[in-house]
């Protein structure tokens, strides 16, 4: 690096006075009030959540709670993440798959959950460590499978991970003699996971762990709990809805962001840098999905991931994104005229597509509506719309025609959310409504996805404060 020349320290200087001027609007603080306990929610949640997941699999196995120790077993066993294959879209960062992080809000890599059904028990197995060890390990306080963190963890027992395979191997008693006439296969232990040992060769240690049980316990059944912890999962806690409101809170500062910077020219990416940077500098943990920002005929892409074009003084850019805070994952999207106005074809599309949106919204029913039913209602109201546009053979349509996807989807840890997403939405689900236009010969493509909770009453817009009207889209625009 070349030594400083007098200008460019005296431009230091200016630059120092300049970035003394009035600060702008408060930013989001990272420390949110209202988010506390284990990785922003109560242990008593997480407790709760594993009570429900066995009762469900009570149920299902003919159980009743703390049955005799003689009677079959039904074990789920939850895997952590491990280090090796964290998923991060932007930086190895460690973070828990979502049914793990959902039912035990416990951090480190390794960890294993087996809830015992039928004795209604959760056991936590971990890497025990010392304080400030190597690695992932680093800076963590010190871990012990004992009581107090037991207790700290919402499990009614820790154990070391060397004892998993023997623990598990024991409760479930297997080989049983099969052809033995006193034992039939509903005698037999189920094991319930959430892996697929389909593609067990290059499988994640959780289907290794899983292949490994199944080797060693051949006439133990197999199970699937995805569709019970599904239905757990739909139903959020506050706790939940606030931290989606936080990841929502997040979002609405990206978009913002992306108002005040958007100006023809620029290639895409860079708007998604500064997405990106703004995640980061509000405190999201990551990017919850890859994100969209597609431009003039990019906009009419619904899943354009490229973001590599120069946007050009006419266009539109849809900007389809989602802050990630601790696993719960926003779904936000806007379009914005890059010129800071809307022409008249654009704002009239851009109106409908808003009222649609409304329109599907005010006739929802608590326990009744159910998402296909809103799908309908939005096709419909384009359908009515007097306005008309071409296909890519110059024939004509009405407006329902350029609507090329879902409504909408459950939203929470995952972006589509898990649940059964054909059944009647019930208070505490949280789901995604978002119509769109697009019209390739125009290179008109328009998106408005905001994030709603289903209340005793209604829905709540949680992301009602991020503009969407044309007029507080142009407001924000303005420099
Ligand atoms: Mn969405």
């Amino acid at each position: 690096m070349k030594p400083f020349t007098r200008w460019q320290i005296l431009s230091f200087l200016c630059l120092g006075i300049v970035s003394r001027s009035p600060a702008q609007a408060p930013p989001l603080p990272v420390e949110v009030p209202g988010i506390t306990g284990l990785r922003g929610q109560p242990v008593e949640d997480y407790r709760l959540r594993t009570q429900n997941l066995m009762a469900k699999i009570r149920e299902k196995e003919g159980l009743t709670a703390n049955s005799p120790a003689n009677q079959k077993r039904a074990l789920v066993i939850v895997s952590g993440s491990n280090p090796p294959e964290v998923a991060d879209f932007e930086e190895q960062k460690f973070r828990q798959p979502n049914d793990f992080a959902y039912l035990c809000g416990f951090d480190e890599p390794g960890a294993v959950l087996v809830l015992d059904a039928g004795a209604n028990t959760s056991t936590l197995y971990v890497r025990e460590h010392n304080a400030a060890s190597a690695g992932f390990s680093e800076g963590r306080a010190e871990l012990k499978a004992d009581e107090p963190t037991a207790k700290r963890l919402g499990v009614d027992r820790v154990s070391g991970l060397q004892n998993l395979l023997g623990d598990l191997f024991t409760a479930i008693q297997d080989p049983e003699p099969l052809a033995d006439s006193t034992t039939t296969s509903s005698d037999r232990a189920s094991i319930y996971s959430n892996v697929s040992l389909k593609k067990v060769q290059h499988g994640t240690p959780a289907t290794r762990l899983l292949q490994f049980v199944k080797d060693g316990a051949p006439t133990t059944a197999f199970k699937d709990f995805r569709s019970e912890l599904g239905e757990l999962r739909k139903v959020k806690s506050d706790a939940e809805v606030r931290l989606l409101e936080r990841a929502i809170g997040i979002t609405g500062k990206a978009e913002h962001a992306v108002a005040r910077m958007l100006e023809p020219g620029l290639f895409e990416f860079q708007l998604k840098g500064r997405i990106l940077g703004t995640f980061t500098e509000f405190g999201a943990s990551r990017a919850g999905f890859k994100s969209i920002v597609g431009s003039g005929p990019n906009s009419c892409i619904p899943h354009y991931f490229l973001n590599t074009r120069r946007i050009a003084s006419g266009d539109l850019v849809v900007v389809d994104i989602g802050a990630e805070y601790l696993n719960y994952t926003a779904d936000i999207t806007r379009t914005f005229p890059a010129l800071g106005k809307f022409n008249d074809r654009q704002r009239a599309l851009y109106q409908l597509v808003l009222d649609a949106q409304a329109h599907a919204a005010s006739r929802f029913e608590p326990g009744k509506t159910r998402l296909m039913e809103m799908d309908r209602w939005a096709r419909e109201f384009l359908r009515e719309s007097p306005l008309r546009a071409k296909d890519a053979t110059g024939q004509e349509h009405t407006m329902d025609h350029f609507f090329i996807h879902g409504l909408g989807h459950y939203l929470g840890m995952d972006v589509h959310d898990v649940g059964n997403g054909t059944l009647p939405m019930k208070p505490g689900e949280v789901f995604t409504i978002e119509p769109g236009l697009y019209i390739p010969g125009e290179e008109i493509g328009i998106r408005i996805e905001d994030d709603y909770l289903v209340t005793e009453t209604g829905l709540r817009k949680l992301s009602a404060n991020i503009a969407s009207s044309p007029a507080e889209i142009e407001a924000w625009m303005a420099k």
